[in-house]
């Protein structure tokens, strides 16, 4: 009974969330780099150069450039991902504190510009890899395994500015170009690897996912197809490359329930839940399903799937999925009810059920175990929690923060989790929480959405010392890990 002994309790982050360092030694400006800090009412902006030569911005949710523009990055914008808690100068202060609360795990991203400025380039960036060789050393020393996503929420602009990023299928060979630098530098310490973060993000946050400006569902089934290409063809290339490698995709999981009983309202909630594990059915069986081409065919998006594209899928089925889970959410048949209730960031009613964050995100860990047991019954491939955490503003007194909360929050859900091992016998490779250290929010951009037991003393405002301070969650998430689950008091 219990957690497997092997377990791999952690926490996760991404590059362009927490590195900084956005210009140093080479690296080049990617999707998140463009992107202008937020707030819980103003929304993020992507910023860019017209034809005509004027800077202009849009928002990120919604971006539809216009022809010709050039994205980058312009004076007299915020851009939080261009400091980030600057884990770039103090990795071996930040594992050290990981390890010293025991982490088997830390899910990081590798940030493809780094590597590949532009994404255009042939060679790699030597201190690109060498910054991520001493990352990858440290946490050797202190028997830490890394969960490394090769594609977390950023694309080097270089591809949107040459042919809309993911759009285009020459971004599969440049993708695969980086994918194979990581396998060969970081092969030696790497053996988990994640292909791209949250896959099923693209067809609601074309930029975010892939640096893709366009709403276009045309270009957004393009820019999906090119994605799941490149991830069969890096499962395929990192067997190749070294077969005790594991990868796993990674897919955005809020659990749907239908808003009442009505049959119309549950095959809607059925529907759509199905679109979002589209993808998921890709990357683990191969093939796209029918019920998504049919989809394709009946809103008429012209859509390209060779015989050589069908032979990829076939050949690059994940290992072990990965997935996000923070909230749920409730469908409604009818468009009044959907339109007028609309509850949190994803969509959907609101659950009478369940509390909210600060952010309007809907509180469900019974949701978690919900999700547990639908993507292990529909694919039966080991499962790994790769975030999941409670965002909210934390208040330092006396030099100490008591963030109950948040330990209420991850008791909850790892009490179901539990549930989901024990009873219902789910195969669960591990846990790894959002932001175990904290950082930008992804969505608004903002740093004081915090989700870590580390504190960092970074504000909007661009103020603090960037020191960093333990929560009260630091010791509980520490004698959790230590007991292997089994207290969680
Ligand atoms: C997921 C992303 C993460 C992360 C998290 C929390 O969707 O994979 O990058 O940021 O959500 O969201 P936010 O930062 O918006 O609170």
């Amino acid at each position: 009974m219990g957690f497997d002994k092997n377990f791999l309790w952690g926490g996760a982050t991404a590059a362009n969330q927490f590195e900084g360092g956005w210009n140093a030694d080479g690296k080049g400006p990617n999707s998140s780099d463009c992107c202008t800090r937020g707030s819980k009412k103003l929304p993020r902006r992507v910023t860019y150069m017209t034809k005509e030569g004027t800077v202009d911005s849009q928002m990120m949710f919604t971006l539809n450039a216009p022809e010709g523009a050039v994205f980058g990055c312009f004076d007299g914008y915020d851009y939080p991902s261009h400091e980030g808690i600057d884990f770039y100068h103090h990795y071996k202060e930040d594992i050290a504190l990981l390890a010293e609360m025991g982490f088997k795990t830390f899910r990081l991203s590798i940030s493809w510009a780094r590597l590949y400025p532009t994404g255009l380039e042939t060679e790699p960036n030597p201190k690109g890899i060498e910054f991520y060789q001493n990352v990858f050393n440290e946490l050797k020393k202190h028997n830490i395994e890394p969960l490394v996503t090769l594609s977390h929420y950023e694309t080097p602009v270089g591809l949107t500015n040459a042919w809309n990023s993911w759009a285009d299928r020459r971004t599969i060979d440049c993708f695969m170009r980086y994918a194979k630098t990581c396998f060969e530098s970081f092969g030696d310490s790497v053996k988990y690897w994640l292909t791209f973060n949250e896959i099923n993000a693209i067809e609601h946050m074309p930029w975010l996912a892939g640096g893709v400006a366009s709403k276009d569902p045309a270009v957004i089934a393009c820019a999906a197809r090119n994605q799941l290409l490149a991830s069969a063809l890096t499962v395929k290339l990192a067997h190749e490359t070294n077969p005790a490698f594991k990868v796993g995709n990674m897919v955005s999981y809020a659990v749907m329930y239908a808003h009442t009983c009505s049959p119309e309202d549950v095959l809607k909630t059925r529907r759509i839940q199905n679109n979002t594990l589209f993808f998921c059915d890709v990357q683990c069986k191969g093939v796209y399903p029918k019920n998504k081409l049919n989809q394709y065919r009946q809103r008429g998006i012209e859509f390209e799937l060779t015989e050589e594209d069908k032979k990829i899928l076939k050949e690059g089925t994940v290992d072990f999925i990965s997935f996000s889970y923070y909230m749920s959410t409730c469908v409604s048949a009818d468009p009044e009810v959907m339109a007028n209730q609309a509850g949190n960031m994803v969509f959907g009613v609101k659950n009478p059920y369940l509390k909210t964050s600060e952010w309007g995100w809907q509180i469900d860990p019974v949701g978690l175990r919900v999700s547990l047991n639908e993507l292990y019954s529909r694919y039966e491939l080991p499962l790994f929690i790769v975030e999941n955490g409670l965002g909210a503003q934390d208040t330092v007194e006396e030099g100490q923060i008591h963030d109950s909360y948040r330990i209420d929050y991850l008791r909850a859900h790892i009490e179901q989790m539990k549930k989901a091992v024990e009873e219902d016998g789910i195969d669960l490779m591990g846990y790894t929480s959002w932001g175990c250290i904290d950082l930008v929010s992804a969505s608004s951009g903002e740093m004081a959405k915090r989700y870590g037991f580390i504190y960092v003393n970074k504000h909007d405002d661009k103020t603090g010392d960037n020191s960093r301070m333990k929560k009260d969650s630091f010791d509980w998430y520490k004698k959790v890990i230590a007991t292997n689950g089994e207290d969680l008091a």
